[in-house]
């Protein structure tokens, strides 16, 4: 319909919401929302090497982690931003201990979307210029329009997603997204602030050549995971695969989207169900993985189907080349 050099994302997202069945209007108003609190934290992210904005911000989100500045930052320009436009009842973010239920008395709390949001994936990567990213998914509110959300808006399965994204903070700025109808891809012109349509209908090659994984935790992984890694590293047919593991899963996922390859958090000895979160970084992952015609599993089963119990669950994570996230399903199987 347009040539792809010129669609800008406010384009195409008002260009598509008739195909989106529900509240249209308002999930645009939310997307947009996202893009230009996505603009606001690229402008720190990019900034952050030149101003005393980096190193621990002193405290320790609910996984006993140290935060550092920017994931504070960026965790606030998301929640304000969407706060702002009262465009969402709800948000619940990896930095933060519980739900934010938003009280726009003036609406009544008409609102009908939830965001989950981990603000800045990937941190530990900033103070050495590596790339990183922000994750967002988006559900209908399970509760009636009218009364402020509760926890159960946000415990849905995955398979519940309206849409879900990233932003990819890496040698340009990206915004790939998904409102169930394929994976598009967006590049940040910086000089303009723009974000143009540049990855239209973004697919996993059926299989690849490249693992992700942090293979430094090897011992302490489960005999199926071991057995895979063994098996990419044979040297057979297409194989040996290549290793390459940024530590970024928003980068990690973006290169084996566009390359083909898989990326694997499982559990371990040393983390029951490893580290990644269901619900702000398996799920969104997962609902974009299948939209461009990969697969997600937590190595036994399809990772949208999981019933979360709370809000900063763990899951062992398997995900990319359909082919691939099948196979290390087969060797967890044995
Ligand atoms: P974070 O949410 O604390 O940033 O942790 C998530 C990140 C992922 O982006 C990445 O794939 C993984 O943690 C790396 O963990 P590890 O250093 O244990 O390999
Ligand atoms: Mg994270």
């Amino acid at each position: 319909m347009f040539g792809k050099q010129h669609i800008t994302l406010g384009e195409f997202i008002i260009a598509n919401q008739d195909s989106f069945q529900y509240s249209s209007g308002e999930l645009s108003r939310l997307l947009n929302g996202l893009r230009l609190a996505a603009k606001v934290v690229n402008h720190e992210v990019n900034k952050a090497g030149l101003v005393d904005i980096l190193g621990e911000a002193g405290d320790t989100n609910i996984q006993g982690e140290d935060q550092q500045k920017l994931d504070v930052l960026a965790n606030e320009k998301f929640i304000q931003t969407l706060k702002n436009r009262e465009i969402v009842c709800g948000i619940a973010s990896e930095e933060e201990d519980d739900f934010i239920s938003i009280n726009s008395l003036d609406d009544n709390h008409q609102n009908k979307y939830v965001v989950l949001i981990d603000p800045l994936d990937g941190s530990s990567n900033i103070d050495v210029n590596v790339s990183v990213g922000t994750i967002f998914s988006i559900y209908r509110r399970v509760t009636p329009v009218g009364a402020p959300v509760e926890l159960k808006d946000f415990l849905q399965p995955g398979k519940n997603q309206i849409a879900a994204g990233y932003i990819i903070y890496g040698t340009s700025t990206m915004l790939v997204y998904t409102t169930g109808d394929g994976v598009n891809g967006f590049t940040l012109n910086p000089a303009l602030g723009t974000f143009y349509l540049s990855h239209p209908n973004m697919q996993f090659p059926e299989t690849g050549k490249i693992y992700s994984v942090n293979e430094g935790n090897y011992t302490h992984f489960p005999q199926g995971v071991k057995n895979y890694i063994k098996y990419c590293q044979q040297e057979e047919g297409d194989r040996p695969y290549t290793s390459r593991y940024i530590g970024s899963l928003v980068s990690d996922f973006h290169r084996n989207m566009i390359k083909g390859g898989i990326y694997m958090y499982p559990k371990s000895s040393m983390a029951s169900n490893g580290k990644l979160r269901l619900l702000y970084e398996c799920n969104p992952m997962a609902f974009l993985a299948e939209q461009a015609n990969g697969k997600a599993s937590d190595g036994y089963k399809r990772i949208m189907d999981i019933q979360p119990e709370e809000l900063h669950e763990r899951v062992p994570f398997f995900c990319g080349s359909k082919k691939m996230v099948e196979k290390a399903e087969e060797f967890m199987a044995q």
